[in-house]
């Protein structure tokens, strides 16, 4: 796998249906621009792009984070990421089976895991995950079907159980609650709505990157 992870780095997380008001790829350019470190496209939801709009989207959201030299992972659709030659895959529990998954993009690929316990974490560094998606850890308004959030114990205790393997806080995280996210011991934020919504975003990524400085400063 790439450095993605060696240090910590906000991993924004977007589909067209994230952006209001504004057009999609304006603010993932911003975002790029502002200095996130991986983009995952997640096209989800009423009104989400299927066929050929979705790959045309895609491949504009593609082209945009290579100019960025950002890895660019696509959430749940191993097809598309395999026709696009995308940097990696991430999968949540009710998708395919991890291994099947690490097994259809092959080793070199980034392969990302939603989990919500030990257990969970476990099974999915067996399957070959490179890094974790653990919450939500606060309140989201961005996932339909979100469980209620969990806080920062479950980072705690896979940090704790697998500290080299990669764990990426999801859920509610804005820059004035990602020090608790640090502190659990993440190796990343993983944003939607703080990012997407945001009315200057590099402004705000750079308040994100600024938690992380704080943080390690402890
Ligand atoms: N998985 C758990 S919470 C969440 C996902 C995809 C949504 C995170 O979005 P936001 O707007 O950063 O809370
Ligand atoms: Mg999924």
């Amino acid at each position: 796998m790439s450095k993605l992870f060696s240090k910590p780095g906000v991993y924004f997380i977007m589909g067209s249906q994230n952006a209001v008001e504004r057009d999609p790829l304006e603010i993932l350019e911003a975002a790029l621009a502002g200095g996130i470190s991986c983009f995952q496209l997640r096209e989800k939801g009423a009104g989400a792009l299927t066929g050929q709009q979705l790959l045309n989207f895609a491949v504009e959201c593609q082209r945009l984070c290579r100019e960025y030299k950002v890895p660019f992972i696509v959430n749940d659709d191993v097809e598309l990421a395999r026709a696009l030659d995308a940097d990696g895959i991430h999968i949540g529990q009710e998708d395919m089976e991890a291994n099947a998954a690490r097994r259809l993009v092959g080793p070199d690929k980034i392969l990302g895991v939603s989990v919500h316990s030990l257990e969970e974490a476990g099974k999915a560094l067996l399957s070959g995950a490179d890094y974790v998606g653990m919450g939500p850890v606060f309140g989201t308004q961005s996932k339909a079907d979100a469980k209620s959030p969990a806080g920062i114990s479950g980072i705690m205790a896979v940090k704790s159980r697998y500290p080299r393997l990669p764990v990426i806080g999801i859920g509610g995280i804005t820059p004035d609650n990602a020090g608790q996210v640090w502190s659990a011991g993440a190796d990343g934020v993983a944003v939607i709505s703080a990012i997407a919504q945001a009315k200057n975003i590099p402004l705000q990524i750079r308040q994100f990157n600024e938690t992380i400085k704080a943080g390690a400063e402890k």
